[in-house]
């Protein structure tokens, strides 16, 4: 009895620290199909940030493409276009939301072919070091 108390007391203690990145909650996302002929596209996700400390998202990468890079739209003398950002920080409790006309991921040069319906695994680095893996599910580019 004596060792099954010790054993639970030390879960407990350990408990917190290993769930300090399940504490970051991908809600929705999604990449979109290329158009035809293109070899990039963009991706956009919900990430909850539901630990105690801030976290600093630094790049993001997938086997599914050669190389990925974060963005944010500007408006630039009346004209809007994308510079690249190195990092975005995400306070404890907030909400980075990666969507059209804002942050997105930017993706080049398949390594794949891309089909609706399929998806990709995508890991996203932080500052401190930390990853985590998710799943973006494909999806048509929505026709204007
Ligand atoms: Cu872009």
């Amino acid at each position: 009895m004596r060792y099954f108390l010790i054993l639970c007391s030390l879960i407990l203690c350990w408990t917190p620290a290993l769930a300090q990145t399940d504490l970051l909650q991908l809600q929705q996302g999604e990449i979109r199909v290329p158009m035809p002929g293109r070899d990039v596209t963009a991706g956009y996700f919900t990430l909850h940030n539901g630990s105690a400390a801030a976290v600093e998202l630094v790049a993001a990468s997938s086997p599914a493409f050669k190389r990925i890079e974060l963005h944010q739209h500007v408006t630039h003398e009346g004209m809007m276009r994308m510079v690249e950002v190195a990092a975005i920080e995400v306070d404890a409790g907030a909400t980075l939301v990666f969507q059209p006309g804002g942050l997105h991921l930017m993706l080049f040069e398949p390594q794949q072919q891309l089909v609706a319906g399929d998806e990709i695994s995508v890991m996203l680095d932080f500052a401190d070091g930390k990853q985590l893996a998710i799943t973006l599910p494909l999806t048509a580019m929505p026709r204007r």
